[in-house]
């Protein structure tokens, strides 16, 4: 059971994370001890992030560095630094990663978790000084510990996670989480280094007037998709596309919406991927009251049969969800 005591606004991330692990008198606090970690690694990859801009006229003004090393990429950087967190937390097996093909091992054999992560989802954004997130969800271990994940560890079900969440680098910088007993939003204050309780017990809007897809792809799209954005239209929804997965779903679990990411003639399973990004925040979105489907199917309980498997995305406000299958439903 969750804690009884509503924390109020303001309470730090570390005091909210041991609060509710008081309400675990049982458990270990090693989940706690992850969910630190991924709070002190996202925060490595904020500075990193708010230094991007300066990287590419930092010839100009000396400070290269006196190697002359090529600067690596941020999304390299910020899979490093959160296996890194991984690796020095010791609560993490395995980890598997958007970035890397393969199961990614600790060292950790005795960690009781895995992790699956996005490390800076939307990257192609970072020049253009757009907002782009990192997403995770944590799984238990099926396996013994005592020895190296595997497949068997990293291909579960969404349904499965035991907690998930996403940092937003945006105008501020958001962490975003759940547990299973609700979702909480912390926001970052960089002169002190803290993450702030900002958005309590977060409830996502039953509907919405916002749609987010990139209808570039429209010809292509299937026909109760094509319905469904006629719909928008004709209701004088508000498109709103940043491109950049998290900042889109961030404004609409706020304020209402849908974002879909549907099969086309270029990604016939969608571009997104059920482990590192659907099933993280189809979980968030069913905790704060919003649906996560493919089209048909809940997409929690989609059977991973790959790491990177792709499948199509609706999610967002219950009620836009419901519209859209009808949709295609209607159109087969
Ligand atoms: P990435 O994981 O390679 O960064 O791609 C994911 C991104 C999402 O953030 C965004 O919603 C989507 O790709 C945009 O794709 P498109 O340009 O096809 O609309
Ligand atoms: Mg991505």
């Amino acid at each position: 059971k969750d804690t009884k005591i509503a924390l109020p606004v303001g309470t730090t991330l570390d005091r909210f994370i041991m609060r509710k692990q008081e309400d675990f008198p049982f458990a270990t606090g090693e989940l706690s001890q992850l969910l630190r970690d991924i709070a002190l690694a996202s925060k490595i990859v904020n500075r990193e992030i708010n230094r991007a801009g300066l990287m590419d006229i930092a010839g100009a003004f000396g400070s290269q560095n006196v190697q002359g090393e090529d600067q690596q990429k941020l999304d390299v950087i910020a899979n490093i630094r959160f296996i890194r967190a991984f690796r020095n937390g010791g609560e993490v097996c395995t980890i598997i990663s958007e970035e890397d093909e393969d199961i990614i091992q600790t060292g950790n054999p005795d960690g009781k978790y895995i992790v699956a992560m996005d490390p800076l989802d939307g990257s192609s954004n970072i020049d253009v000084n757009v907002s782009i997130g990192t997403i995770f969800s944590i799984y238990r271990r099926k396996t013994e510990t005592g020895c190296n994940g595997d497949l068997t560890d990293c291909l579960q079900k969404g349904v499965e996670q035991v907690a998930a969440g996403y940092v937003i680098y945006g105008s501020s910088t958001m962490l975003v989480y759940t547990t299973g007993n609700g979702v909480n939003g912390f926001t970052y204050e960089p002169s002190l280094g803290e993450f702030f309780l900002s958005h309590p017990d977060i409830v996502t809007p039953k509907t919405g007037k916002v749609y987010s897809i990139n209808e570039g792809g429209y010809n292509s799209f299937p026909q109760g998709i094509k319905d469904y954005v006629e719909y928008c239209k004709s209701n004088d929804y508000s498109a709103r596309y940043i491109g950049s997965l998290v900042a889109d779903f961030h404004r609409n679990l706020l304020k209402g919406g849908i974002y879909i990411y549907p099969p086309t003639a270029k990604a016939p399973n969608g571009k997104l991927r059920l482990m590192y990004e659907a099933n993280s925040l189809a979980f968030i979105v069913e905790q704060a009251g919003g649906k996560a489907t493919d089209g048909k199917n809940r997409i929690m309980e989609i059977e991973p049969t790959a790491l990177h498997q792709r499948c199509p995305l609706v999610i967002g406000s219950s009620e836009m969800v419901d519209k859209v299958q009808e949709l295609l439903l209607k159109s087969e």
